[in-house]
C-alpha cells in the first residue's frame, strides 16, 4: 500500500485530494496544525477512528514553521509520497504577515526538501510542491505557461518563487523526485471564504435568501483563470506518477473578470445586475429578479466597491496554458466556469438555507465581516 504525507491536509485542497487518494488505495497521512478550536471540518466525513484496525486515515500535528515536528513525522511515516499544500495562503493577508508567509511558504518548503534529504529518503519519497500562477504576476499580455519568466508581486508570491526554485535546485542537485504543479486558481464549496469567489457564493446566497442586503468587494476589473478544486489535485496525483520529474502547468485556459463572477452567481438565483461608476464609487444594483425562492426587491444596491480590498501591488490578469498537462499528463477539467460557479452556489444556498430557518424562528443569526 503507497504512503502519502499531505501538508495542509485541512485546507481546500488537503480534503479534496485525501478523497482521491483513499480512493486509490493509498495510506493517507496528513499534518494538521493546534488550533483552539476544531479545524478539520473539511475532512471529518473521511475521519477513522485511530482505534479500530486498518485505519488509512491518519492525522498528525505539526507546523511547517517547525522543521523538528516535519523531521520526525517524515521518518514515522516513511511516505513514497509527500504533497506539501499548506501555506499561509492569503494574497492580501501575506502584505499583513511578510515574514510569517515567507517561513511557510518559503522556508516550510525547505525544511520538507531537507528532512527528506536528511533522512536517506531521496531515492524513495517523492515530493509535490504547490507552486502557484501568483509567481506570474506582473506578466501580463499573453498566456503564462512553464517557460513565462516569473515576477511575483506580494510577499505571499515571492515566498512562493523561493519555494518554486528550491524545489528545482534539490530536484537538479541531489537528484530528487521533487515537482512543482504552478496552479492557477481553483475553487469549490470547500474553498475558503475570504478568497473573492467563495466570499461572492456565500453573499449572494445570503442576500437571495434575505439575509444579507449587500456585499463589498475589491477590484472588481481583475481577471482570473479559474478551475474546480477537484480536478486540479487529480492533476497534483498525475505529476507524481511520471516516469521523470518535472513542472507543470495547471489552468483551463479562459479567464474571466470579477465582475461578470458576480454577474454569474447572481443569475444562479435569478437576479440580474446593472453596474455604474467607476473604481472605488462602483456599485450594482438590481435590475431584474424573476425566480420566487429568491425575492429581492428591484432597485436594491447589492454590491459595492470598498478600496480595503485593494492591494497595494494588484495582479491584473492571470491566463494560463495548460498544453503541456494536457499532452504529458493527459489532463483534463471536468469542470469550466458555469459549472463551477453552479456548484458552488447550491453548497451555498444550501448552507444558508439553515440560517434562513433560524431567523425565521426568532434565532439571532451571525453576520460575516470579511
Ligand atoms: P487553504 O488556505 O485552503 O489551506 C492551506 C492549508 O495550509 C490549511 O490546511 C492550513 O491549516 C495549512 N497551514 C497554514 N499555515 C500552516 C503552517 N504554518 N503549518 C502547517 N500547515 C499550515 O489553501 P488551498 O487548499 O486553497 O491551497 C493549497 C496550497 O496550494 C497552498 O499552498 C496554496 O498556496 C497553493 N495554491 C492554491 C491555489 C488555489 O487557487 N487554491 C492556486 C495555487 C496554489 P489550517 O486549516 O489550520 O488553517
Ligand atoms: P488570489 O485570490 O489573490 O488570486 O489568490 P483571491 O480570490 O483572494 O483574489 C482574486 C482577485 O479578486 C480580487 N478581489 C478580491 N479578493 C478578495 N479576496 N476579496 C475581495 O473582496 C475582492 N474583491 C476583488 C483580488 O484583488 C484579486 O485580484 C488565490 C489564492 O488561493 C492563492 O493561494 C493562490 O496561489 C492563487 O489564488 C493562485
Amino acid at each position: 500500500m503507497k504512503k502519502a504525507l499531505i501538508t495542509g491536509v485541512t485546507g481546500q485542497d488537503g480534503a479534496y485530494l485525501t478523497e482521491l487518494l483513499l480512493s486509490k488505495g493509498y495510506e493517507v497521512h496528513g499534518i494538521k496544525r493546534r488550533s483552539s478550536l476544531f479545524n478539520t471540518q473539511r475532512i471529518d466525513h473521511v475521519y477513522e477512528d485511530p482505534h479500530q484496525d486498518n485505519v488509512r486515515f491518519k492525522l498528525h500535528y505539526g507546523d511547517l514553521s517547525d522543521s523538528t515536528n516535519i523531521i520526525r513525522i517524515i521518518q514515522e511515516v516513511q511516505p513514497d509520497e509527500i504533497y506539501n499544500l499548506g501555506a499561509m495562503s492569503h494574497v492580501q493577508v501575506s502584505f499583513e504577515e511578510p515574514e510569517y508567509a515567507a517561513q511557510v511558504d518559503g522556508i516550510g518548503t525547505l525544511r520538507i526538501l531537507e528532512a527528506v534529504r536528511l533522512l536517506g529518503l531521496t531515492g524513495k519519497t517523492k515530493i509535490y510542491q504547490a507552486s502557484t500562477s501568483e509567481l506570474y504576476g506582473g506578466v501580463q499580455g499573453h498566456a503564462q505557461s512553464e517557460t513565462t519568466p516569473f515576477y511575483p508581486r506580494s510577499p505571499y508570491a515571492v515566498a512562493k518563487q523561493y519555494a518554486y526554485w528550491i524545489t528545482v535546485n534539490y530536484r537538479e542537485a541531489y537528484n530528487m523526485y521533487a515537482c512543482n504543479g504552478i496552479l492557477f486558481n481553483h475553487e469549490s464549496p470547500l474553498r475558503g471564504e475570504t478568497f473573492v469567489t467563495r466570499k461572492i457564493t456565500r453573499a449572494v446566497s445570503r442576500i437571495g435568501l434575505g439575509l444579507q442586503e449587500k456585499v463589498y468587494l475589491g477590484n472588481l476589473d481583475a481577471q482570473r483563470d479559474w478551475g474546480h478544486a477537484k480536478d486540479y489535485v487529480e492533476a497534483m496525483y498525475l505529476i507524481l506518477q511520471q516516469e521523470t520529474p518535472e513542472d507543470f502547468v495547471i489552468a483551463t485556459g479562459v479567464t474571466t473578470r470579477i465582475r461578470d463572477f458576480v454577474r454569474m452567481s447572481f443569475a444562479e438565483i435569478g437576479v440580474e445586475l446593472e453596474f455604474s461608476g467607476e473604481g472605488a464609487s462602483e456599485t450594482a444594483k438590481v435590475v431584474r429578479a424573476n425566480n420566487p425562492d429568491f425575492p429581492v426587491p428591484v432597485g436594491q444596491e447589492v454590491v459595492c466597491v470598498d478600496p480595503r480590498y485593494f492591494r497595494p501591488t494588484e495582479v491584473d490578469l492571470l491566463l494560463g496554458d495548460p498544453t503541456k498537462a494536457m499532452t504529458k499528463l493527459n489532463w483534463t477539467p471536468k469542470y469550466d466556469l458555469p459549472a463551477l460557479v453552479k456548484d458552488m452556489m447550491t453548497a451555498d444556498i444550501d448552507l444558508f438555507r439553515r440560517d434562513q430557518l433560524l431567523a425565521q424562528s426568532g434565532h439571532q443569526i451571525l453576520n460575516y465581516f470579511e
